[in-house]
């Protein structure tokens, strides 16, 4: 491969490379929206499970058990929340930063207790498509080089 070539080739791969680490995701900057979840607990379980939100979000969980006490606390919040039996609960909090935090029943429930886990889910998918967005960009690179 001739000299010129090969600097067209890094630089041109390099540059992509960076474009995709660190170009700012416009869409979810400035989003701040309102999220309502209703989560059903009851032994031993969250339903729905895995909440989805994006940082900065306003959200609101309303916790409704269905048989014994539950409560909800999540990793890195300072939040709980207890729901007696056929009652509701709520509370509301402003989503931080991106990432996958658990969510766990707060109050012994039975056996199954320590397995009553949920998911917040905060943004995170960025990571993910950056990720694949380099992995794609590493074949297209590796094929072109065989070819020039
Ligand atoms: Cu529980």
């Amino acid at each position: 491969m001739k000299h010129w070539k090969k600097i067209l080739f890094w630089g041109l791969a390099i540059s992509l490379g960076l474009v995709i680490s660190l170009a700012p995701m416009p869409v979810k900057a400035t989003s701040s929206n309102q999220k309502l979840f209703k989560i059903q607990a009851s032994r031993f379980a969250f339903s729905p499970a895995v909440l989805a939100v994006n940082p900065g979000d306003q959200v609101t969980i309303e916790l409704v058990s269905q048989d014994v006490v539950h409560g909800l606390s999540i990793d890195g919040y300072d939040l709980h929340l207890v729901a007696d039996p056929g009652q509701t609960a709520s509370m509301t909090f402003t989503a931080g930063q991106a990432g996958s935090y658990t969510l766990r029943c707060s109050e012994t429930c039975g056996a199954m207790h320590p397995f009553m886990v949920g998911k917040l889910q905060v943004g995170g998918n960025d990571l993910l498509w950056r990720a694949a967005g380099l992995a794609l960009l590493a074949v297209i690179a590796g094929v072109w080089w065989k070819r020039v």
